[in-house]
């Protein structure tokens, strides 16, 4: 009797809960590279290629270890194109007799499995994805009865869940549960950025990136230079480089932004914690040893721990929790099309250029890049919802539903109307040239406030908070701010909207463009 093994493409660990039960002797790993997964939405090239060269590695790694792995590559001619198709040929071919699988991340997905046992007649088993630290009745029961779902509170619960950065009589190390304080400084204007790690591409990889030239050419991105690791023992190299040469200034850096210097301290290692490349209890493991060490100070590794098991965690919780209404929401009704400039960088708005040009080449940017930048934009703007969604989850390596939709509508857009964040993420140019360096050449002066040599920021910034009174009026955060704008005189008012008027109508025409 045999079982078929079904590992999905953001499963590839080699302790996954299904591959823990397998019986090597009998069992059949099946791993599928389906074409419906690479075109529901026109992923990055470099994404399609990170997926699938780490799923070919990994099915060799499960076959060394003494697994019968049924593999099926894109081109392969009798590929249906889809899990459910692939799922029901690899059963009737190899006579299994049950299905197991580990939940799906995304819930399109999770939909599918539920009809995978009628569909294809044999037992499915759906298995718990235990590599997260928080399952799903942990963080109901953290959620139910309360009025706000605060990050904040929940991090501390995971916090003493986990035990990382506590002391012996329970309280926080260092004496205070979050350093954030510390943790927002400006790049000193002499920085040179740490040389980051790339990993050559093997004869794998290179077969990889021909098959995604050849089909995928018209998606977004560029393919080469392919610098991701697609093996196990790569990631961990990223994860040591990060530990020993970035992590003792993440902290301080964390929310800084420099032309140029994509990278600066951040770990890159979330392609690898979402396709199962490395575990977050590893990753915390080794940032917490080297806080014990004396290589890191308390602010670089509290934040990042924080990353790591409070928002991952966080944003899963509140997917599964919202999931499917959650991609509905818009409470800011917000119904302007996406800009052109989101998928070619071609935009006068340094700081907008920078981080969809690196987006284009890096299938990477940071996170404030993707909240201040990109996502403070779409807020301003008011994008529709769905579009920014379908950016967010295209053009990033590490972009799976569960953890890009909360980050999109909860925390950059917020659609979600407050679920996630307490105020939004509204922020006028001043911020951005607060923490970056891109102001200085930008064609548009962030520091003045009306006209068309004004940021856009900063007019689109009192723009969306008069635009979007009525749904914003009652929340405590805003009060100041709503009276800083009651005092501002009419005049000042309909120059704001006269100047986000104009800003509009040119972006519709596509006039937001490079000077040649
Ligand atoms: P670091 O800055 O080094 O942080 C360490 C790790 O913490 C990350 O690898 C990641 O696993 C975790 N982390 C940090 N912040 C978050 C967060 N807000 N939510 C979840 N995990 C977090 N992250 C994704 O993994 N996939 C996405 O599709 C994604 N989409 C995003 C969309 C928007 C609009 C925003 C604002 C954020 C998004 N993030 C997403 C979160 C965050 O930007 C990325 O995790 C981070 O930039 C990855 O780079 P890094 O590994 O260098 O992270
Ligand atoms: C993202 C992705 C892509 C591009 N291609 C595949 C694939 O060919 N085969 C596969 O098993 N998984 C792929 N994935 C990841 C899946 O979309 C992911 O497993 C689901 O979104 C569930 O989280
Ligand atoms: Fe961006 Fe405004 Fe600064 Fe230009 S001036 S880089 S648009 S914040």
């Amino acid at each position: 009797m045999s079982d078929m093994i079904f590992v999905l493409g953001d499963q590839l660990s080699m302790s996954g809960a299904a591959l823990r039960a397998a019986d090597k002797e009998n069992d059949v790993v099946l791993m599928v590279e389906a074409s419906d997964e690479t075109t529901y939405v026109r992923h990055h090239k470099k994404k399609i290629a990170f997926v699938l060269s780490a799923m070919r590695h990994f099915a060799d790694d499960l076959k060394k270890a003494g697994y019968t792995v049924e593999y099926v590559k894109l081109d392969d001619p009798d590929n249906t194109g889809s899990f459910t198709g692939e799922l029901k040929r690899a059963v009737q071919k190899h006579k299994a007799e049950r299905v197991r699988v580990v939940e799906p991340g995304e819930w399109r997905v999770r939909e599918m499995m539920d009809g995978w046992a009628d569909e294809i007649g044999v037992p499915v088993d759906i298995l718990t994805d235990d590599r997260f630290v928080c399952d799903h009745e942990t963080f109901e029961a953290w959620a139910d009865g309360r009025k706000q779902l605060r990050m904040e509170y929940f991090y501390r619960d995971m916090r003493r869940q986990t035990g990382y950065l506590m002391d012996e009589d329970g309280s926080p190390t260092g004496g205070q549960w979050n350093f954030d304080h510390d943790n927002r400084e400006r790049l000193p204007d002499d920085f040179e950025p740490p040389k980051r790690e790339s990993f050559k591409p093997d004869a794998i990889t290179n077969e990889v990136l021909d098959l995604v030239s050849n089909r995928f050419d018209n998606h977004f991105g560029d393919l080469e230079p392919f610098w991701l690791a697609v093996k196990r023992d790569d990631a961990l190299k990223a994860l040591d480089h990060f530990i020993e040469d970035c992590l003792p200034d993440f902290g301080a850096y964390q929310d800084a932004m420099k032309k140029d210097a994509p990278f600066l301290f951040h770990s890159l290692i979330s392609p690898y914690l979402n396709n199962g490349l490395l575990t977050p209890t590893e990753v915390c493991d080794a940032a917490a040893k080297a806080y014990e060490e004396g290589n890191a100070p308390i602010n670089a590794v509290e934040g990042f721990i924080r990353q790591i098991i409070g928002w991952r965690e966080y944003v899963r919780g509140i997917y599964w929790l919202k999931m499917p209404d959650y991609k509905e929401t818009n409470a800011l009704s917000a119904d302007r099309p996406l800009p052109d400039f989101y998928w070619t960088a071609e935009t006068d708005m340094d700081c907008l250029k920078s981080a969809i040009s690196e987006t284009k080449e890096n299938a990477y940017a940071h996170h404030i890049q993707r909240l201040m930048v990109t996502g403070n934009f779409a807020l301003l703007a008011g994008i529709a919802p769905d579009d920014v969604h379908d950016w967010y989850i295209s053009v990033y390596a590490d972009a799976y539903e569960w953890v890009e939709l909360p980050n999109t509508h909860g925390m950059a857009i917020f659609a979600d109307g407050g679920i996630m964040a307490s105020k939004p993420y509204a922020a006028s140019g001043a911020y951005i040239n607060r923490m970056s360096d891109y102001c200085g050449d930008c064609r548009y002066k962030v520091s003045k406030k009306e006209g068309p040599d004004a940021c856009p920021f900063n007019y689109l910034y009192w723009n969306f908070l008069m635009e979007n009174r009525e749904a914003l009026k009652s929340n405590h955060r805003l009060g100041m701010i709503y009276r800083s704008l009651d005092k501002m005189t009419d005049a000042r008012k309909a120059q704001i909207r006269s100047d986000a008027d104009q800003f509009f109508s040119s972006l519709e025409a596509g006039e937001v463009v490079a000077s040649a």
